[in-house]
């Protein structure tokens, strides 16, 4: 048993789908839950104007009665309610009447750093916006939903995840100002935390097995993320063996985390610490250097309303990213076609290990 999620969804054009599959049956959804996470993901200091027009909620198209699931595929939906000012430039089939609205004009103009020139290239597009669209961390928003979906059921299992801006490098409101006020934009860091997680996540060796190769790959799989690291990472490199790794003591807790929570790729029963490093955004009021795609001249890039900062979307972000996977590696795991049997399974393994989750 496994949990796989399918996404849908263009920036602009009607709404974002998420089919998510390998739910048990009988799993609680908080509607109010899902709406928070996604409230949560719009916030942050230095998001575009983009964010006044979306209030973003979920809907439910599949796999839930009542409330509870039925263990068959759960569709979710998001709406794009800027979909409005596109509905000609971003219509699914061929537009009636004549242009109006936003996206009426092909884009030629590629921007350094967003999907626009390798994705034109890569699908034959003269129109750059027909890469844009999908690549957008507007995509984000149904991530974000399948992945309080995923929370709800990894607290049936006592895990609870976290994610925060760094301190240090979350790219702090006087900082949003400054970069603003130079037309720039800006990245940052982002830590999540995994609290609950039990020993025995993952496998060794592969990296479709390897806990902390699909923490990694799951968290590097959102925009403008540029580098993941688990537990002190990085840091790790330039220490010794004696300083660098976690000594276990006599109830088989570890002294400190510097491994983050996963060793030999499977979770150790501490907190389980995932990092990235998000790119400052590619969308500049002061744009780079770029060429037109139709004359072949040398062009600035395009400038659009974008944001400066979404750090703390990313936060928001990883969190669910880092949730659906822990929620899969869990499924893998302890199995079972009703949340029973699934909860059952993690409680006699707990049992069999004498672990108690703290
Ligand atoms: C994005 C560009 C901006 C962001 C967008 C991501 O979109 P727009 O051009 O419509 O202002 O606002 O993020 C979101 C819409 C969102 O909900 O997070 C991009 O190019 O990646």
């Amino acid at each position: 048993m496994t949990l796989s999620l399918a996404t849908a969804g263009e920036s602009h054009g009607p709404a974002l789908v998420a089919i998510v599959s390998g739910l048990p049956a009988g799993l609680v959804l908080d509607r109010a839950a899902i709406d928070a996470d996604l409230q949560r993901r719009q916030q942050g200091y230095g998001r575009s104007p983009r964010q006044q027009i979306e209030t973003d909620e979920v809907e439910v198209l599949a796999g839930l009665r009542h409330g509870r699931t039925l263990g068959t595929p759960l569709a979710l939906f998001v709406r794009n309610r800027d979909h409005r000012n596109w509905e000609w430039g971003m219509s699914p089939w061929p537009p009636e009447g004549e242009p109006a609205g936003k996206g009426t004009k092909p884009v030629t103009l590629p921007r350094p750093g967003h999907a626009d020139l390798a994705g034109s290239q890569k699908f034959g597009f003269a129109d750059v916006r027909d890469a844009l669209e999908r690549a957008s961390a507007r995509h984000t928003a149904v991530i974000v939903a399948a992945g309080a979906v995923a929370k709800a059921l990894l607290r049936e299992i006592e895990v609870d995840v976290e994610g925060a801006a760094h301190p240090e490098h979350g790219a702090d409101p006087d900082a949003v100002d400054a970069a603003r006020a130079d037309r720039d934009t800006l990245g940052g860091i982002v830590e999540v935390t995994a609290r609950g997680v039990p020993p025995g996540l993952g496998s060794y060796v592969s990296r479709e097995t390897r806990l902390d190769a699909r923490l990694a790959a799951a968290v590097m799989g959102i925009q403008a993320v540029k580098g993941v690291e688990i537990g002190d990472g990085f840091a790790l490199a330039g220490l010794r063996g004696s300083e660098a790794h976690d000594e276990i003591e006599p109830d088989r807790r570890r002294a400190t985390n510097r491994a983050g929570g996963i060793e030999a790729g499977v979770s150790n029963g501490e907190e389980v610490v995932v990092r990235a490093a998000m790119k400052p955004l590619p969308t500049l009021m002061r744009p780079l250097r770029s060429v037109d795609l139709e004359t072949g001249e040398p062009a600035e890039a395009l400038v659009e309303r974008s944001d400066v900062s979404a750090v703390e979307a990313l936060a928001v972000v990883a969190e669910a990213a880092v949730a659906f996977e822990l929620a899969r590696a869990a499924r893998e795991k302890f199995g079972g076609d009703a949340l029973g049997d699934f909860v059952a399974a993690w409680r006699a393994y707990l049992e069999r290990i004498a672990w108690t989750a703290r």
